[in-house]
């Protein structure tokens, strides 16, 4: 029942993204290519895959791409599933090149009941690009999809079954400071003496949905000759 489930993900994952760049399921009960950064414990644990700390470890993020760690285009989707347990934030990260150079990330903050889009550095500021409010309920699963294309970011989550996935974008902006493809990322934090753990699992990294769609668009019009 659970590789059903698991296919199930995949073909939907295609049928609205296109092509899976990267994908990791966990399953194999390993991270394996997974480059990790920060104090957390990165743990495979029934397939699933735990950021989490205890004592005075705050935060870890882990990244990884589909050439030898690195994305192999700057214009992607990030997709995760997301149960946070307790912590003070977490979410995904796109086109992160290390050294001291922005990257973007979508954080879930369930404390402040915001979900923001931020451009960041691992040394500095975080810029915040655009929030909104979000209530998550700790323990339960929701979906997470970080988007790069080009010069606009956007993000969105929510809650039930992958194939109910909104329309709408509920984070959008536009920025050009990091253009590089960069890696993708998982990440957590906790306060600290507080244990803090969030769980990820089933990561896919596609097309952006809006390239698929225009290219589908132009081949139609080349076939037709026309916009009809
Ligand atoms: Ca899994």
């Amino acid at each position: 029942m659970k590789n059903i489930l698991v296919f199930s993900v995949i073909i939907v994952v295609q049928m609205c993204f296109g092509e899976v760049l990267f994908s990791d399921d966990f399953n194999d009960g390993n991270d394996d290519g997974w480059a990790h950064l920060g104090s957390a414990s990165f743990q495979v644990i029934n397939g699933r895959y735990f950021i989490h700390a205890q004592g005075s470890r705050g935060q870890g993020k882990s990244l990884n791409g589909d050439q030898s760690g690195v994305m192999s285009t700057a214009d992607y989707s990030v997709l995760s599933s997301l149960v946070m347990e307790c912590g003070m934030e977490s979410g995904l990260i796109a086109r992160y090149t290390g050294g001291d150079q922005w990257y973007y990330r979508m954080v879930v903050k369930p404390y402040s009941s915001r979900i923001l889009l931020e451009r960041k550095k691992d040394t500095g500021p975080s810029i915040l690009m655009d929030q909104c409010s979000f209530t998550l309920t700790a323990g339960s699963q929701y979906w997470i999809r970080l988007e790069v294309e080009g010069d606009s970011i956007r993000g969105r989550i929510w809650d039930g079954p992958i194939g109910q996935e909104p329309e709408e974008w509920m984070l959008t902006a536009v920025d050009n400071l990091q253009g590089e493809a960069g890696s993708l990322g998982l990440f957590a934090g906790g306060y600290g003496r507080i244990p803090w753990s969030s769980i990820f699992d089933d990561v896919a990294v596609s097309a952006p949905a809006e390239q698929q769609l225009s290219s589908v668009t132009w081949a139609s019009i080349k076939a037709t000759g026309s916009f009809k």
